[in-house]
C-alpha cells in the first residue's frame, strides 16, 4: 500500500506523519486535526495508525470536508 504520508515507508502512519499528512491537505492546525484522528482511530492505543486503523482516519478526514484521492482509483486511501 502507498501513502504519501507515510514517509518512512513502512505502512503505518506514525503520529509525525499523520501530522504531515494533514498538512499537506491543507489543515490549518494540522497538530490539532491529526491528535484527533489519533484519538478517533487509534484503537489499539500504539501510536501508530496501521492500514485499518487508517479507514477511520479517512472517515474523519472526510467528515472535514478533505478530498482524500486513491492513488490508483483502488480502494487504498492517500493523504
Ligand atoms: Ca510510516
Ligand atoms: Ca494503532
Amino acid at each position: 500500500m502507498l501513502l504519501r504520508a507515510d514517509s518512512n515507508g513502512d505502512g503505518i502512519l506514525s503520529w509525525q506523519e499523520l501530522k504531515e499528512g494533514f498538512k499537506s491537505l491543507g489543515a490549518k492546525v494540522p497538530r490539532f486535526r491529526a491528535s484527533m484522528a489519533f484519538n478517533i482511530a487509534d484503537e489499539n492505543g500504539d501510536g501508530c495508525i496501521d492500514e485499518k486503523e487508517l479507514e477511520k482516519v479517512v472517515k474523519y478526514a472526510s467528515g472535514l470536508g478533505y478530498t482524500i484521492s486513491s492513488a490508483s482509483g483502488n480502494k487504498v486511501p492517500v493523504l
